[in-house]
């Protein structure tokens, strides 16, 4: 090559790859994350095995319009028929009872077909309890805390008022690993990068609390992704919690303690107040994820659960009208044992049945919220009002009400009985299709009319909304499911 062609190429290299078109080389080709943000929606699928959760993301979740999903710790782990020994690895191999690399693969890439972005449990805090040797990572006593000269812990985490604590110590007989070391870092990280290759598009950093940032922020910098999105879980402090926004989001479990007050007992939505006085100490709103519960707070009464029925609908459809947060709601199973795992049929995840709320689920069943008419009608009604500032209109005793903008309007019932309501809206005066009832698509043709699949609701010319809600019921309504 000339001197001024190889300049040329330079010039064409560096343009392709600022446009993206080409791959840095010796790094790991994948493709940067979707942007997860407040417009979003998430869901944790909570014990879905890889070959179940493939076809729910091509027959449910994509058409539903859940963007991310949120999958099990992928790596292999402790054997054993509780659900959290996914929570004890012992290496960082893909392939455990919720299925191989390669079934793990196709489920990223069929979710990935369906819009759906994988977002994977990391759990790199620890290892399995009982043992200081994993020769397949490998991991030898110096890489723990147990047996390190500088960050030396013993014992249990057992004052949760003290960093270097909850940080060196061991979380319940986790073997706590040394992220300090150069060595270890490099080994989450090289773990973290391989899933990265299989399509996954982020990370929830499982026990994120018992590491230190500067250590997320060295194995995060090691990372092919710089986009990478993180969910960080750090329940209360310390450390701060929002020291970890300098690696990624943070659950909220403020959120879901709210929806318990607002929504947990009968007449309660009033004291949404609380929550939205500013959402007082709730932090920054793209850095929030907001979920009703997750796997932990539904086995340990920190939250509503499925077992509250209609309540936790309540909450569902709260959390998606409000502008606060990136919204992940959730789909486990019906279990009375803490430690049971769910019921497969032939290797896959079984469904309890139905469209939502029942008196009563199968155990070990899975509750299929993707599935259900109210959750799939708000989701799309989410994403419409996304950008549209909360316009408060009403609140009484059983009630809570507002729009967004002139694009949508949603009234909350906590009362254990039909209401009557009549309240000002900013929407255009006409007929309107509820999504709740009515679900994604709100509006049917019948021998050529418009009709609505569930409740009809009428916004009159004085722009008031009229409608006889039931009780623990929500009614939204939208422009676009004006008849
Ligand atoms: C199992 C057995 C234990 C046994 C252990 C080791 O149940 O009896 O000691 O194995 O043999 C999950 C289960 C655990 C399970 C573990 C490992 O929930 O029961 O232990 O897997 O198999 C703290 C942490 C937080 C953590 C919660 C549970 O800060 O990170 O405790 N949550 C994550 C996951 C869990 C998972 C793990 C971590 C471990 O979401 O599902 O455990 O990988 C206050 C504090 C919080 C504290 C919270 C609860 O709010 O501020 O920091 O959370 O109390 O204790
Ligand atoms: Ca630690």
């Amino acid at each position: 090559m000339t001197r001024s062609r190889v300049f040329k190429t330079l010039i064409a290299l560096v343009a392709a790859s600022l446009m993206g078109l080409v791959a840095v080389p010796s790094q790991a080709t994948v493709t940067p994350a979707r942007t997860i943000n407040e417009s979003t929606v998430g869901m944790q699928m909570f014990m879905w095995n890889w070959k179940s959760l493939g076809n729910e993301c091509r027959t449910n979740l994509g058409p539903a319009g859940v963007n991310w999903i949120l999958v099990m710790p992928p790596q292999d782990s402790i054997s054993g028929s509780a659900w959290w020994t996914h929570y004890q690895p012992v290496s960082y191999a893909i392939d455990s009872n919720l299925g191989t690399r390669a079934e793990f693969a196709a489920m990223v890439a069929k979710c990935n077909e369906a819009g759906v972005d994988v977002i994977a449990d990391a759990v790199i805090n620890h290892m399995a309890a009982g043992s200081y040797h994993f020769p397949n990572v490998p991991y030898t006593n110096t890489n723990f805390h147990y047996f390190s000269p500088e960050h030396n812990c013993q014992e249990d985490i057992s004052d949760y008022s003290n960093v270097t604590n909850v940080q060196d110590c061991q979380l319940g007989g986790l073997v706590d690993l040394a992220t300090e070391q150069p060595y270890v870092r490099g080994k989450i990280a090289a773990y973290l990068n391989d899933l990265l290759t299989l399509g996954v598009k982020g990370f929830r950093i499982d026990a994120a609390k018992h590491i230190p940032v500067v250590d997320l922020a060295a194995i995060k910098s090691q990372l092919t992704d710089p986009n990478v999105f993180i969910i960080n879980e750090v329940i209360g402090g310390p450390p701060e919690p929002t020291t970890y926004y300098d690696i990624g989001a943070l659950f909220s479990f403020d959120w879901s303690s709210a929806m318990k007050t607002a929504f947990g007992s009968y007449n309660g939505a009033p004291d949404l107040d609380v929550p939205n006085s500013q959402y007082n100490g709730m932090g920054t709103s793209n850095l929030e994820v907001t979920m009703v519960n997750n796997h932990d707070t539904e086995r340990n009464g920190g939250s509503l659960t499925f077992a509250d029925g209609k309540k936790y609908l309540m909450a569902m459809i709260y959390t998606l009208t409000e502008p606060f947060g990136v919204p992940m709601l959730y789909s486990g199973y019906a279990f009375s044992d803490f430690n049971a795992a769910p019921a497969y049929k032939n290797g896959y995840n079984v469904c309890n049945t139905g469209t939502g709320v029942k008196s009563s689920y199968i155990d070990g069943y899975m509750i299929c919220t993707d599935r259900w008419t109210a959750v799939q009608g708000m989701i799309r009604w989410h994403k419409w009002v996304q950008g549209e500032a909360k316009v408060r209109h009403y609140s009484d005793k059983y009630a809570y009400a507002y729009g967004r903008g002139t694009k949508g309007f949603v009234v909350f019932n906590s009362a254990s009985s039909n209401q009557s309501y009549a309240v000002r809206t900013g929407m255009k005066p006409g007929t309107y299709c509820d999504v709740v009832s009515g679900g994604k698509n709100p509006i049917k043709i019948v021998k050529g009319k418009r009709t609505c699949v569930g409740l009809t609701v009428t916004v009159d010319a004085g722009t008031r909304l009229k409608a006889k809600v039931a009780g623990m019921t929500a009614v939204a309504i939208a422009s676009y499911s004006r008849r």
